[in-house]
């Protein structure tokens, strides 16, 4: 089943590539029950799907296999979510995020984990869902008032989402009188997708990503 992986295929990665849907649920209870750090977990786990995307794209597994894929890891979620750190054990006081995933993509697996760590971490998650038109994220940014906006995508069509989403939160901030701060993150994310989008920050995985929302959010607040 495994055949020609360059992932071990008796590991967590490499039974997530083979879309061995309970090899992979095994393994991550195994994982679990040996103490292994959940966030360790999550990214073996993102190793298997990027394989799984990679031979998507090179024609091995059809769209079922995303399908499937994504289907395994939200299973893997529901082990390990509760493992992420408790409600509330920081300190940083108070402090409000909104979420989504940008116009034309519906792709939210990473984004979830981003939003359930935030709130491990005491904040207020406003997760406005997928595929969200720049103008709704620009109206819910006036109504809500966070402190900071996280924008998610995985397709590289989505980086014109963030850039237009940006550039409708830009305005926002004039009418809110402070710069919103916007924080672009998903797997295509880089430095230079980041200036070109005109957001201030960018990240490509959930736990530097987090790190530098409660920066932001705790400067604020000082
Ligand atoms: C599962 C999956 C799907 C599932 C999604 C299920 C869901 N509910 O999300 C389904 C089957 C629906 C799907 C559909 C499609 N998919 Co898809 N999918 C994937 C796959 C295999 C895994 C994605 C994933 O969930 N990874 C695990 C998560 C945890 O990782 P992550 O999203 O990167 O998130 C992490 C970080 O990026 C970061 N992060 C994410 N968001 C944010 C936000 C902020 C603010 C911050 C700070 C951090 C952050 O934190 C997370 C945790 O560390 C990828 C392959 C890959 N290489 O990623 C393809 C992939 C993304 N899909 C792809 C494609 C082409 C599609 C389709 C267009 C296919 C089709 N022909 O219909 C459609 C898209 C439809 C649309 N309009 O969006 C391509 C995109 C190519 C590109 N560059 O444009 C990929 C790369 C596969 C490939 N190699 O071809 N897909």
């Amino acid at each position: 089943m495994t055949g020609n992986l360059d992932l071990d295929p008796t590991s967590l990665s490499g039974r997530v590539a083979a879309l061995d849907e309970q090899g992979a649920l095994d393994a991550v209870t195994l994982r679990v029950t040996n103490g292994d750090d959940p966030l360790a977990i999550i990214e073996e786990c993102q190793l298997g799907m990027r394989y799984v995307g990679d031979h998507y794209q090179s024609g091995k597994y059809f769209i079922s296999g995303l399908i499937m894929a994504g289907e395994i890891f939200r299973e893997a979620m529901l082990i390990l979510g509760p493992l992420l750190p408790e409600a509330g054990s920081s300190n940083d006081g108070v402090g409000s995020v909104m979420l989504c995933t940008v116009r034309g993509d519906i792709h939210d697996l990473g984004k979830s984990i981003v939003a359930m760590m935030l709130s491990s971490y005491g904040l207020v998650v406003h997760d406005l869902g997928v595929d969200v038109a720049p103008a709704e994220v620009a109206r819910r940014a006036r109504e809500l008032r966070p402190d900071i906006v996280g924008l998610s995508g995985l397709l590289t069509v989505a980086t014109e989402g963030m850039k237009a989403t940006v550039v409708e939160l830009r305005k926002t901030s004039a009418e809110l009188g402070r710069q919103l701060p916007v924080i672009i993150g998903g797997g295509i994310v880089n430095e230079q997708t980041c200036k070109w989008a005109g957001a201030d920050l960018w990240a490509n995985d959930a736990a530097q990503g987090v790190r530098l929302i409660r920066e932001i959010v705790a400067a604020g607040r000082r």
